[in-house]
């Protein structure tokens, strides 16, 4: 029998852009479970589910203890029934049943490998299960056609699934600044993504680069890439140029989540640690063991809209969802990585750091170490 008085009742604001979600996550095995769920979903093309588990399972992560027993989640916001019956059976019996048949599902596994290419979405690997193609072997052998994308996916696949490190994030940075002041003197870069919210290990290496002086940015991309593929530093690269100012609707208001920067995904060749020299600029590797492929993500901004890209593309991808939730259901304001637009005033609100972003919205200013939801 539980005392009351002695259970530790828990409390925290409905949205994450609220609150403050550290990488000290007191509840790993429950926030675990609740994001497989939701990964299923979201493989699933069942966006609405994924979405309510990604919700519980960040409630769970802002909790300063761990959970031990139900009667403690009383009143916290985002916990629906199903959460709360996969939170119920791993405190009482350590493990969900939906979980680990989901985690031990053939399809679930073959989704989970497939999309595990570069190049993959849901989609397509649904299409080549229905083919039978439940491997990597079996897609090689299927004779399915793979865009440029996909086959540098299927190349790489070892190395793009291993984590990618803070060292070898930092030496991607000096890369990556060298090239940009190389083509543009003064131009800045920032990483952003999950390693600009603190964390050791990451899926890729994002970055931001603009120039102090508005317009001195347009066409540094190409240039940056041309830099970094003359000197052997790419091994796939897709630029997609700017198309922010092409929209009918106008900027702010675009109806999806994707931003119109001007970005290139690539795929980059970088030497392993004892390969690494003090000068970067040329990349001298060459035997097959001495490298590996690191996904990076390069967004230019201009400087006028810095502080939305920044915001925009330092995640997490829950803390921007539920940011323009915010903007949108609290606000009648309309966030997106370019600006943020006053529905009730009918016009632009001007930010030139995230700090002036989050007044903007009448949020207390969260921290990127913070916004780990
Ligand atoms: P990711 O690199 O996908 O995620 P992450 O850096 O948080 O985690 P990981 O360590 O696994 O790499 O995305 C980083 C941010 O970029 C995320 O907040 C969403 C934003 N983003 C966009 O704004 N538009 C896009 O098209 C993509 C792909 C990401
Ligand atoms: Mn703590
Ligand atoms: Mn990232
Ligand atoms: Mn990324």
């Amino acid at each position: 029998q539980i005392n009351e008085a002695e259970v530790v009742l828990f409390s925290v604001p409905s949205y994450a852009c609220q609150r403050r979600t550290t990488l000290d996550n007191h509840n790993v095995t429950l926030t675990d479970a609740l994001s497989l769920l939701a990964e299923n979903a979201e493989l699933s093309d069942e966006d609405g589910r994924g979405v309510a588990f990604r919700r519980a399972a960040a409630v769970l992560k802002a909790l300063p203890a761990p959970v031990t027993a139900m009667s403690q989640l009383t009143g916290l916001p985002c916990l629906g029934d199903h959460s709360l019956r996969v939170i119920k059976d791993i405190l009482e019996n350590e493990a969900s049943d939906e979980v680990e048949s989901t985690k031990q599902s053939d399809r679930f596994k073959a989704l989970k490998v497939l999309t595990g290419i570069f190049g993959v979405g849901s989609k397509t690997a649904d299409r080549w299960i229905r083919d039978g193609i439940h491997n990597l072997h079996q897609l090689q052998e299927s004779g399915a056609t793979l865009n440029r994308a996909q086959q540098a996916g299927l190349e790489h696949y070892n190395d793009l699934n291993q984590q990618v490190t803070k060292a070898e994030a930092d030496a991607i940075t000096e890369i990556v600044q060298e090239a940009v002041v190389s083509v543009l003197p003064g131009a800045q870069v920032v990483l952003t993504g999950g390693f600009r919210r603190g964390k050791q290990t990451g899926h890729d290496v994002d970055f931001l680069i603009t120039h102090p002086e508005e317009g001195r940015e347009v066409g540094l991309m190409p240039k940056v890439v041309f830099w970094l593929e003359s000197q052997g530093f790419l091994l796939y690269q897709k630029t997609t140029r700017n198309s922010y100012l092409e929209v009918k609707d106008g900027p702010g208001r675009p109806s999806s989540n994707m931003d119109r920067f001007e970005r290139c995904l690539s795929i980059f060749k970088l030497a392993k640690k004892e390969e690494r020299g003090i000068k970067v600029t040329v990349n001298t590797v060459k035997t097959r063991d001495s490298w590996r492929a690191v996904r990076v993500d390069l967004v230019v901004s201009p400087i006028s809209q810095f502080a939305f890209a920044l915001l925009g593309w330092t995640g997490s991808k829950l803390f921007e969802r539920e940011l323009r939730r915010w903007a949108g259901h609290e606000k009648a304001m309309s966030l997106s990585s370019h600006a943020l637009y006053d529905n009730k005033q009918s016009r632009y609100l001007r930010a030139a750091s995230e700090e002036e972003i989050f007044a903007h919205l009448g949020l207390e200013y969260i921290p990127p170490s913070e916004r780990n939801a």
